[in-house]
């Protein structure tokens, strides 16, 4: 590891001193003396990896709190809770992932260890697990159940694995690395593919009072080795936490941010972040309201595609607590949370934590579906499909109806070296309507920075929203209108900016926020 980082950090000098930016899979080394301006042209290149493209497409994804905490009413576990009072009696895990299924999810994450330290699968490593609990008499797996029901109905598989552990004896001592390794390697070796591993930043003291040193590279290594498809998220190199858990995302959500010095000794083993003292180092601090505007990219020494990934609970809480039965979110809320998360170049994580029986509540499956018919209705007829589309300064062989084709990959755009682009939509009718939604092509790189929406106004056209960021997708609502002709125009962008995909919905007008200039 010591050779490597040695030879990475000469190439690094190496790099820095020569003229051109080098460029990895999904991350830009820069060269010194660079203008701004060259830089902001850089980010608009720097693109997803194959598992960040294809994390990123799934939208919408859900994860299951369930454990220990679930029998104990606890969030965050305590010290001496016996595995005896963990007996889910009507587990069906096949309820669980049917009801993420028709919600919209792609992915169900679970949680096989929480901070606790009780494993929800019958570990070899450890006594603190499902086999030492009444049910299916120690001979039960929650992970097998829920991986088998996630292939049985198409969704893929992600795991949460807390390195904090309050249970385990050698916390807090090298030994508990090689612990958490071993259960790692269980997890991500007897269950089939496994699409995301989850790492929480929440760090406290363990039953022995000390802090952990977390080998976090040794983690990486071991993820990559056996499960190479997997994104590893929040205490991981590939996606971000959004940094709330409102479930509200940036207005502004850049995926490409500065990559420090620090970060950059890290890449070999796939990782842009670095452990030192117990201390996860991300790339600066990702909770701050501006990741990757040219004023935080000008000075950067390199740039990353490192996407934000917005987690909420569907409750109060991340575990089942009978108390908060009436407290489920209604659909309007979720709805909402979906316009701000997905519509602003995120990937929603909900969360609906399973009952101390074993099911998904009926009250959080209600509201499931009522946000599922409510988005439907949203999006079942897009106003724009047929349009014809007339761009200002279009590049001839890149055609219009690309965006309305239903392909994130095919797409339209201007003439190169172009940072302003305009088209008008010719609806084929006049319509009412008041969402709109853009996607740009990240495949190629995140390179909008601003955009107006118009209609024509007389002889002039009158902006009717506004907004900054496209990324993988972009949802703006605003009061109802009705038009025959939309404008769209970027006014800024990285490079020439390649949209995807736009859509034009009348929504329930419930859904369209009362401030809604702020979308
Ligand atoms: C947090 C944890 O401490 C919560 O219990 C929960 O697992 C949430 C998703 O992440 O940091
Ligand atoms: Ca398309």
């Amino acid at each position: 590891m010591r050779f490597l980082t040695c030879t990475l950090i000469s190439l690094i000098l190496l790099t820095r001193s020569m003229a051109i930016a080098q460029t990895g899979n999904n991350y830009v080394l820069l060269p010194v003396g660079l203008t701004a301006d060259s830089i902001v042209k850089i980010a608009g290149t720097v693109r997803p990896d194959q598992r960040q493209a294809a994390w990123q497409e799934m939208e919408f994804t859900v994860f299951f709190h369930f454990g220990i905490n679930t029998f104990a009413d606890l969030e965050w576990g305590k010290k001496g809770i016996k595995p005896g009072i963990f007996n889910p009696g009507e587990l069906d895990a096949r309820q669980w992932v049917r009801t993420a299924k028709e919600a919209g999810a792609k992915l169900a994450i679970l949680v096989a260890k929480h901070h606790d330290g009780f494993c929800n699968w019958p570990s070899k490593y450890t006594d603190y697990s499902v086999k030492n609990s009444p049910w299916k008499n120690g001979q039960g797996d929650v992970v097998k159940e829920v991986s088998d029901a996630c292939r049985e109905y198409g969704l893929k598989f992600g795991v949460y694995v807390s390195p904090w552990d309050i249970h385990s004896e050698v916390y807090g001592s090298n030994e508990y690395n090689t612990y958490f390794k071993n259960l790692l390697t269980e997890v991500l070796t007897n269950y089939g593919e496994v699409s995301e591993v989850w790492f929480d930043g929440a760090c406290g003291e363990g039953p022995n009072g000390k802090k952990q040193v977390y080998d976090w590279m040794g983690y990486y290594e071991l993820i990559r080795k056996l499960q190479p498809k997997a994104v590893i998220a929040i205490m991981g190199p590939d996606v971000r936490w959004v940094g709330t858990e409102s479930g509200y995302g940036r207005e502004t959500e850049w995926s490409v941010v500065p990559l420090s010095l620090a970060s950059l000794e890290s890449i070999p083993a796939n990782s842009q972040h670095k452990a030192g003292k117990g201390i996860f180092l991300p790339p600066g601090d990702m909770m701050q309201e501006d990741l990757g505007s040219r004023e935080t990219i000008k000075n950067a020494q390199g740039l990353i595609w490192y996407p934000s990934e917005v987690d909420v609970s569907i409750r109060p809480g991340w575990f089942y607590h009978s108390k908060d039965d009436s407290l489920v979110k209604s659909p309007e809320k979720l709805a909402d949370i979906y316009f701000s998360s997905v519509g602003r170049n995120s990937v929603l994580l909900l969360n609906i934590p399973p009952d101390k029986r074993g099911l998904i509540h009926e009250n959080d499956i209600k509201s499931l579906r009522g946000m599922r018919a409510l988005l439907d209705s949203c999006f079942s007829e897009n106003l724009a499909a047929g349009a014809t589309i007339i761009p200002a300064n279009g590049n001839l062989k890149s055609k219009g109806e690309n965006m309305t084709d239903h392909n994130p990959s095919t797409f339209w755009t201007c003439r190169k070296g172009s940072n302003c682009a305009s088209f008008i939509m010719e609806l084929k009718k006049i319509s009412p309507f008041n969402c709109l939604s853009l996607q740009e092509n990240i495949k190629n790189g995140q390179r909008v920075e601003s955009f107006l929406v118009e209609i024509p106004d007389g002889k002039a056209w009158k902006v009717i929203a506004s907004g900054t960021t496209i990324g993988y997708k972009r949802l703006l609502r605003f009061p109802r209108l009705q038009a025959g002709m939309v404008r769209i125009r970027i006014t800024s962008s990285r490079q020439n900016p390649e949209i995807s995909e736009i859509g034009l919905y009348l929504i329930p007008e419930r859904l369209v926020p009362v401030t809604s200039q702020k979308n």
